[in-house]
C-alpha cells in the first residue's frame, strides 16, 4: 500500500495544530505508520529539501525547518501522496482552498505549517530519510470498513 511522507512544521507544533492535523488524515481513514517529535539540524534540514537548494528562498526555508520541533509522521492509504496532496492545500496559503490545511490554518508561504510528499518516489526517498529504523507493520482493525 502506498505511503507518504507528513511533517508538521514548527509553526504548526508551536499553534497547537497537531492534534487537528493528524485527525484530518485520520478521519479520512489513512493509516499512521510512523509518529515523531524531533528536531533537526540545519545539514537533515538541507538534505530534506536538497531539490530545492538553487532557490532563492533555501536558506530561509532551511532556518524555518529548523527553529523548533517538527511532527514527522508515515501516512499509508490507497492514493496517500496524491490525496495527501489535496488534504494539505496549495503551497501557497493565498491560494489554498478554505477546507485544506494551509487554507484553514496559514497565510504566508514561509509559515505554511505542514509538509507532504508530492510523489510516490520523493515519499520513498523522505521516509527513508526520516525514519532510517523503519517504521511500524499494522493492520487497523477498521479496514474493511475503508476499503471495499
Ligand atoms: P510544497 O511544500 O507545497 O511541496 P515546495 O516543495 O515547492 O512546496 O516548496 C517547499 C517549501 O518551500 C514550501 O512549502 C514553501 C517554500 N516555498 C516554496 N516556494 C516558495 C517561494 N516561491 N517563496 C518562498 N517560499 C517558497
Ligand atoms: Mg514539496
Amino acid at each position: 500500500m502506498e505511503q507518504s511522507f507528513i511533517m508538521i512544521k514548527p509553526d504548526g507544533v508551536q499553534r497547537g495544530l497537531v492534534g487537528d492535523i493528524i485527525s484530518r488524515f485520520e478521519n479520512k481513514g489513512f493509516s499512521l505508520k510512523g509518529l515523531k517529535l524531533v528536531s533537526v539540524d540545519r545539514a537533515f534540514a538541507e538534505k530534506h529539501y536538497a531539490d530545492l537548494s538553487a532557490r532563492p528562498f533555501f536558506n530561509a526555508l532551511v532556518q524555518y525547518i529548523i527553529s523548533g520541533p517538527v511532527v514527522a509522521m508515515v501516512w499509508e492509504g490507497k492514493s496517500v501522496v496524491a490525496t495527501g496532496r489535496k488534504i494539505i492545500g496549495a503551497t501557497n496559503p493565498s491560494d489554498s482552498a478554505p477546507g485544506t490545511i494551509r487554507g484553514d490554518f496559514a497565510i504566508e508561504m514561509g509559515r505554511n505549517v505542514i509538509h507532504g510528499s508530492d510523489a510516490v518516489e520523493s515519499a520513498a526517498r523522505e521516509i527513508a530519510l526520516w525514519f532510517p529504523e523503519g517504521v511500524v507493520g499494522w493492520t487497523s482493525s477498521l479496514h474493511p470498513w475503508v476499503y471495499e
